[in-house]
């Protein structure tokens, strides 16, 4: 089965890194789909490109091969439509993110090929990360190498020094 793992990834951390390899085991082919859109929270840090560019190293190093990266922009269900996979996977830390994901689901099976969401719930070490908190710890120069891949440290070091110049 071909399924899609959509988000932001502004940046990849070990939540999401956690979900795509669990995907990765159960499913044939995973299509991690950076979303392009223009920010509602504000302006991204890293540029679509910049994204996909992480976790490319990321999924590289793990060696998984069945995982590719792409980024979309629009809704959603024209894309799985575009690349005809039917199945949406999504991670799912706590009640707070099940209202949104639950209507985000409905909404999506409603539209193009009614595509299906599946659910994988955030391994417990990782439960209370977010791209957002990584964000800010990095910015105050905190040290973010035990929340996310060696390639988001890297790309978040880089980012903030030619910021900061
Ligand atoms: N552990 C496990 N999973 C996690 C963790 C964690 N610590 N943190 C986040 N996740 C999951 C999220 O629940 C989500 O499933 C995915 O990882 C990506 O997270 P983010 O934060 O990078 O991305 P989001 O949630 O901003 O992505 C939202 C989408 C891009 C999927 C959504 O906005 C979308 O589909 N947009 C396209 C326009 C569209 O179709 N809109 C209509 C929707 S009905």
């Amino acid at each position: 089965m071909h399924v899609v793992y959509p988000g932001s990834f502004d940046p990849l951390h070990n939540g999401h890194f956690d979900v795509i390899q669990r995907a990765s085991k159960h499913f044939a082919r995973v299509t991690v789909a950076v979303l392009e859109n223009p920010s509602k929270r504000g302006l991204w840090l890293f540029t679509p490109q910049e994204r996909v560019e992480i976790i490319r190293q990321a999924v590289a190093s793990a060696r998984m091969t069945n995982v590719e990266v792409d980024t979309f922009s629009g809704l959603l269900v024209d894309y799985m439509k575009r690349i005809n996979s039917k199945v949406i996977v999504k991670g799912l830390r706590a009640v707070s993110d099940y209202e949104n994901e639950l209507q985000m689901a409905h909404l999506n099976r409603q539209y193009g090929n009614h595509p299906e969401t599946l659910f994988i719930m955030a391994a417990t070490r990782w439960s209370f990360v977010s791209s957002t908190m990584i964000k800010e710890i990095a910015r105050y120069g905190g040290d973010v190498s035990k929340l996310v891949p060696a390639a988001t440290v890297e790309a978040l070091r880089a980012k903030l020094n030619s910021v900061e110049r």
